[in-house]
C-alpha cells in the first residue's frame, strides 16, 4: 500500500504568506499526507496545523467547480452555470463597456494579502488594460514598512533570522501563530535555544512571552510613543552607534533635540508601560549587537503608521543595527526578472498621477490605492467615478475596513467579477464567480516581489477540478480580450519561466533546486552610501518639505480620543487555524477553532457578568458585533482582543453567509484615514462590551437588501 505513494517536494502557499518546504504524499491524483520538509531552508521540518491541513481547502464538497453568472438581484444569491467562454466574453464585453465611457481608470483591480505569482499578473493587466487602479490591502500590510524605509534608508529593513542575533524584540508580531512573510518561527526558535534574548511588545501575553527576558504590555495603538521613548533614552545617555550616527546619519542633531520631550514618564503615562521598563528595554536594545526588531502588523493598523515606522528605522539606525548581519538588513534578489518588466510597468507611465491615491497625496512609491481611497471612487465619484472591480485572491466584504460601507460600494458598482475557490460574502455580490485552481493544483513561485531576497518552488501536485482555471491562466486568456494580445503568452505557464530566465534556469530546473537566495551582503552602504537623497539614512528626512511629509517622527496623540461612552479598548490578532477570512470551511481547523473568540480579562468580564463561553456584544462608534467569550489573564482588563475575518460558510448566500454578525471590520471605521498610506485604525479602538444574547447561537442575519440591515 505505502509504496503506492508518490511524495513530492513543495512549498506551503495561501495558508500565510508561505515558506514551509512541504513534503506531500500523492496517491491516485490524490493528496493523502503532508509533512514538514526537513531540507526546507526556511522551516527545516516544521510544519503548523494549517499547513497540515491544506490539501483539505481542494477536496470541499461545495467548492466553486463551474463558472457562475448572477441570475437575481445582486447579492440574492441566485446563479447560472456558463462556460468559461462565455465567462470571459462577458467579464471583457462589461470591462470594456466602462472603459469606453468612464475610461480605463473606471476599472479597479482588486487583490488581497499577496498569495502566488498571480498578484504580480494581475498587476500587468491593470497596466496593460491601462488602468492606475490596483486595489491592495497594502496600506495596513507592509507598505508602511516597505515604503517609509524607502524614503528614511533605500530600503525595505528586514529582520535577518538567517544570522545568529543576540536580541530579538518582537514588536507586534506573534511569530509562532502567523510566520509572515516566510519569517517562519522555527528559524527564531532555534536562535533562542542558542541563547539569543528575547524582548515581546504585545498588549497580550503571547506564546514567547515565556521565552522572553522581558514584555512590555503595550497599550494599543502607542507604539509610536513607545518607540519615541527608547530613542530618548538611547540618545540621553548616549548609548548611540557614535561612529555610524556621524558617518551615515543625516539629521541627528535635531533628532536629539526633538526626542528630548519623549520621556520615558511621559511615554509611561501614554503607553502604560512603566517607565523603568522604557529604560532597561531600551538600554538592553543598544546594547546587545547585534539586535533585531521583528515588526509586525500593529504597527501599521493605524493613522500614526508613518511615524511608527520612522521612529523604528531611526532606532535601527542609531544603534548600527541597521544592515548588519543579525540586524535589519537590505535582503538582495537572487538573479532574477525585475518587477517592473515583468508588470510593464512602462506601458502606464502616468499612473503616479493617474491613481485615485494621487489626488489623496500619499506618500510618494505607494503604487497601489488604499481600499478606503477605492471606496469613496465608486460611492462619491471622488476623484473620479469608478464602475468596474475586478478581485482576485481578496475578501473585501471582511477584510476592509468599515464592511457595512464596503458592501455598499458593491452594490453600487456596475459590474463586479470575483475569482475564488469558495463562495464568499465579496463572491457572494458578485456579476460573474470564476473558480479557481490553488495551491497544489498549479506550477507557482512563491515569494516573489516580497522583498525578503528569496523565491520558492510550488510545484503543482495533483490536477484541478477540470472547470478550475489558475489566476494566471484566467488572467493570460481575458487579458488577451481586454489588452493587446500579443503581451500575452500562449501558456501562463511561461510567465514561471520569464521569472527564473535571468538566472540561467527553466521552470523545472528551478524546482529541482527548491529555492533562489540572493546574496547575503551586508553594509553594502560602505561602497555607494544609501539610496537617499542624502546618501545616508534620513533621520531627518530631506525630502520632507516636498512631498508634504513630517520631517521627524512625532507623536501627534492617540489614534483615537477617549471616549468615556466605550471605556474598553479593542485590539485583535490573527488566529494561529485560519489565514484572514479564508478556510473556515475546513473541518479540521474548524475543529480547533469553531467560534469567533474574544478574550477578556476575568476582572472585566465579571464586571460585565460575562462567563466563559458566552455570547458577547461587541460595541463601537461604527456598529456591534457578536463573539464567544474566552477568559484570560493574557490581556489587560482595560482591553479586549477580538478575532479577525470571521464569517459563516455554513450560512446561506441570500445573507452572504452572515457577514455581519462577527466580522471585525464591522466595528472599525474607513472615515479618519493616516496621510501617507490611507490607512484605517484597526487596533485601539473604543468599544464597550455586554454579555446579552443577540439572535441565537450565531445565526445568520437576514439580508435586507441593502446593507443596513438591522443589527
Ligand atoms: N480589522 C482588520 N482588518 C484587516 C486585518 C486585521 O488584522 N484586522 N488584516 C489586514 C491584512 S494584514 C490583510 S493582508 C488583509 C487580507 O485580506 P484578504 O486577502 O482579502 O483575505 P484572505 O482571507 O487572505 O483572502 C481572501 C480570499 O482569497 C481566496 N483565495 C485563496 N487562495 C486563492 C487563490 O489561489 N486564488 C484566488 N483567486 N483566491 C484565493 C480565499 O478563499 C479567500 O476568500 O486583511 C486586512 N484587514
Ligand atoms: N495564522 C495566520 N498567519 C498569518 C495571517 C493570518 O491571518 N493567520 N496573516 C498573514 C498576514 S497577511 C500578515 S500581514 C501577518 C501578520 O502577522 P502579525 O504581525 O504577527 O499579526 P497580528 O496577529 O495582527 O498581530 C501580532 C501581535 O500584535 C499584537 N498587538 C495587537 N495590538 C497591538 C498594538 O497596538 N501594538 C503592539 N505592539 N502589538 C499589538 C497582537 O496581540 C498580536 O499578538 O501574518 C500572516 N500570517
Ligand atoms: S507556517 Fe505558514 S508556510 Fe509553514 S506550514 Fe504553516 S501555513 Fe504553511
Ligand atoms: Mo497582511
Amino acid at each position: 500500500m505505502k509504496d503506492d505513494i508518490r511524495w513530492v517536494k513543495t512549498h506551503c502557499a495561501r495558508m500565510d504568506h508561505g515558506g514551509c518546504g512541504l513534503l506531500v504524499g500523492v496517491k491516485d491524483n490524490k493528496i493523502v499526507k503532508v509533512k514538514g520538509d526537513p531540507d526546507g531552508f526556511l522551516n527545516k521540518g516544521y510544519i503548523c496545523p494549517k499547513g497540515v491541513a491544506s490539501p483539505d481547502r481542494l477536496t470541499h464538497p461545495d467548492r466553486l467547480k463551474y463558472p457562475l453568472k448572477r441570475a437575481g438581484k445582486r447579492g440574492e444569491g441566485k446563479w447560472e452555470r456558463i462556460s468559461w467562454d462565455e465567462a470571459l466574453q462577458y467579464t471583457a464585453e462589461s470591462l470594456n463597456k466602462i472603459k469606453e465611457e468612464y475610461g480605463a481608470r473606471g476599472v479597479a483591480f482588486g487583490v488581497g494579502m499577496p498569495k502566488g505569482l498571480e498578484h504580480f499578473v494581475l498587476i500587468r493587466l491593470a497596466n496593460l488594460f491601462g488602468s492606475p487602479n490596483v486595489i491592495a490591502s497594502q496600506d495596513v500590510c507592509h507598505a508602511p514598512r516597505e515604503i517609509t524605509g524607502i524614503h528614511t534608508c533605500g530600503f525595505y529593513p528586514v529582520a535577518d533570522f538567517h544570522q545568529k542575533s543576540k536580541l530579538v524584540i518582537l514588536w507586534g508580531s506573534n511569530i509562532t501563530s502567523t510566520n509572515e512573510e516566510g519569517e517562519i518561527c522555527s528559524l527564531l526558535l532555534e536562535q533562542l535555544k542558542q541563547g539569543t534574548e528575547l524582548v515581546v511588545i504585545d498588549p497580550r501575553k503571547i506564546d514567547l512571552v515565556d521565552k522572553s527576558k522581558k514584555w512590555l504590555q503595550i497599550r494599543p495603538g502607542t507604539d509610536n510613543a513607545l518607540a519615541l521613548g527608547f530613542l530618548n533614552v538611547i540618545i540621553g545617555e548616549s548609548l548611540y552607534d557614535r561612529e555610524f550616527v556621524e558617518k551615515w546619519t543625516h539629521g541627528f542633531e535635531d533628532l536629539a533635540e526633538h526626542v528630548k520631550q519623549y520621556t520615558p514618564e511621559k511615554v509611561s503615562g501614554i503607553t502604560w508601560v512603566p517607565a523603568d521598563l522604557i529604560r532597561e528595554t531600551a538600554k538592553l536594545y543598544a546594547t546587545s549587537k547585534p539586535a533585531v526588531i521583528q515588526w509586525g502588523n500593529p504597527i501599521e493598523h493605524n493613522t500614526h503608521t508613518f511615524d511608527t515606522v520612522r521612529a523604528l528605522i531611526c532606532l535601527m539606525a542609531i544603534t548600527g543595527n541597521l544592515d548588519v548581519a543579525g540586524g535589519n538588513v537590505a535582503a538582495h534578489d537572487p538573479k532574477i526578472m525585475g518587477l517592473g518588466p515583468f508588470v510593464r510597468a512602462d506601458l502606464i507611465p502616468d499612473k503616479r498621477k493617474e491613481m485615485i491615491s494621487a489626488y489623496h497625496r500619499v506618500i510618494p512609491r505607494l503604487m497601489t490605492v488604499a481600499p478606503s481611497f477605492f471606496k469613496k471612487a465608486v460611492l462619491e465619484g471622488v476623484p473620479y467615478p469608478v464602475k468596474g472591480f475586478y478581485a482576485m485572491c481578496s475578501n473585501p466584504m471582511l477584510s476592509y475596513a468599515d464592511s457595512r460601507q464596503t458592501c455598499e460600494a458593491l452594490m453600487r458598482l456596475d459590474f463586479v467579477a470575483v475569482a475564488d475557490l469558495f463562495m464568499t460574502p465579496t463572491a457572494a455580490m458578485a456579476d460573474i464567480v470564476l473558480p479557481v485552481a490553488s495551491q497544489f493544483e498549479i506550477n507557482d513561485i512563491g515569494h516573489y516581489g516580497i522583498g525578503h531576497g528569496f523565491i520558492v518552488a510550488r510545484p503543482k501536485v495533483v490536477d484541478p477540478p477540470e472547470e478550475c482555471w489558475p489566476d494566471m491562466k484566467i488572467m493570460n486568456e481575458l487579458g488577451k480580450l481586454i489588452s493587446p494580445p500579443d503581451l500575452w503568452h500562449d501558456d501562463y505557464e511561461e510567465f514561471l519561466e520569464d521569472i527564473v530566465r535571468p538566472a540561467g534556469l527553466t521552470y523545472s530546473r528551478f524546482v529541482e533546486k527548491g529555492y533562489l537566495k540572493g546574496p547575503d551582503r551586508f553594509k553594502s552602504y560602505e561602497e555607494k552610501g544609501f539610496r537617499t537623497p542624502t546618501g545616508k539614512v534620513e533621520l531627518k528626512l530631506s525630502t520632507a518639505e516636498k512631498f508634504g511629509l513630517k520631517p521627524l517622527p512625532e507623536f501627534g496623540g492617540l489614534p483615537e480620543d477617549d471616549d468615556p461612552e466605550y471605556p474598553l479598548l479593542l485590539t485583535s490578532s490573527k488566529s494561529r487555524y485560519y489565514l484572514h477570512s479564508s478556510y473556515r470551511w475546513i473541518e479540521k481547523l474548524r475543529k480547533m477553532r469553531p467560534h469567533p473568540k474574544v478574550e477578556i480579562h476575568p476582572e472585566t468580564a465579571k464586571k460585565y457578568s460575562i462567563n466563559e463561553g458566552d455570547e458577547v456584544i461587541i460595541e463601537t462608534r461604527n456598529g456591534k458585533i457578536t463573539q464567544v467569550a474566552t477568559l484570560t489573564d493574557t490581556v489587560d482588563p482595560r482591553i479586549i482582543n477580538a478575532s479577525h475575518g470571521w464569517w459563516f460558510p455554513e450560512g446561506s448566500p441570500e445573507t452572504q453567509y452572515g457577514w455581519k454578525e462577527s466580522n471585525l471590520n464591522m466595528l472599525t471605521s474607513a472615515g479618519k484615514l493616516g496621510k501617507e498610506y490611507g490607512t484605517p485604525n484597526l487596533k485601539g479602538i473604543g468599544c464597550r462590551i455586554s454579555g446579552k444574547v443577540l439572535a441565537g447561537k450565531m445565526e445568520a442575519l437576514k439580508y435586507t437588501g441593502s446593507c443596513k440591515g438591522a443589527l
